[in-house]
């Protein structure tokens, strides 16, 4: 089985900045951990970041002719304005798993809208860095 990791716009600044909201795992840490897991499941699992909406939408059409069985998405703010991302998914027809780390349903008024949740499987809210972990396994699991 292989999944791919998505990361959004600022994720890799995880553990430098506003730790309050997102904690103080950096980005790396996440990565070693995400990969760590998925030696134990015995997946391979593929991580990128990036902060250009574009490069999301690519890796998503990319994962289709590279026949990835899941994706796991962090758009990061992203998920609020992009039809683009949206699309992309929808295209694809790959099982993905919305996550965010901080609570977005108790934040601002503008984190409220998610154009990905319309094509997601499954959000994953207010976990932390665990909820990546989570999100692989439901896909791992078939999606319980
Ligand atoms: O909670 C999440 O995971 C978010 O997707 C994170 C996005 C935010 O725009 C979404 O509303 C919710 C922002 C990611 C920014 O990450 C930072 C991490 C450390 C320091 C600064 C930004």
């Amino acid at each position: 089985m292989k999944i791919l990791v998505l990361n959004g716009p600022n994720l890799n600044m995880l553990g430098i900045r506003e730790p309050g909201i997102y904690g103080t795992e950096t980005y790396d840490t996440l990565i070693e951990k995400i990969k760590k897991h998925a030696e134990e499941k015995n997946v391979e699992v593929v991580c990128k970041q990036s902060n250009h909406e574009g490069d999301l939408v690519d890796w998503i059409q990319e994962a289709f002719f590279d026949k990835t069985d899941g994706i796991v998405i962090n758009p990061g703010a992203y998920t609020h304005t992009s039809v683009a991302i949206l699309d992309a998914v929808k295209a694809v027809k790959i099982p993905t798993v919305e996550i965010h780390i901080s609570k977005v349903e108790e934040r601002e008024d503008f984190r409220q809208i998610s154009y990905i949740s319309l094509a997601a499987a499954k959000t994953i809210t207010g976990k932390g860095t665990d909820g990546y972990i989570e999100a692989m396994d439901f896909l791992i699991d078939g999606q319980n």
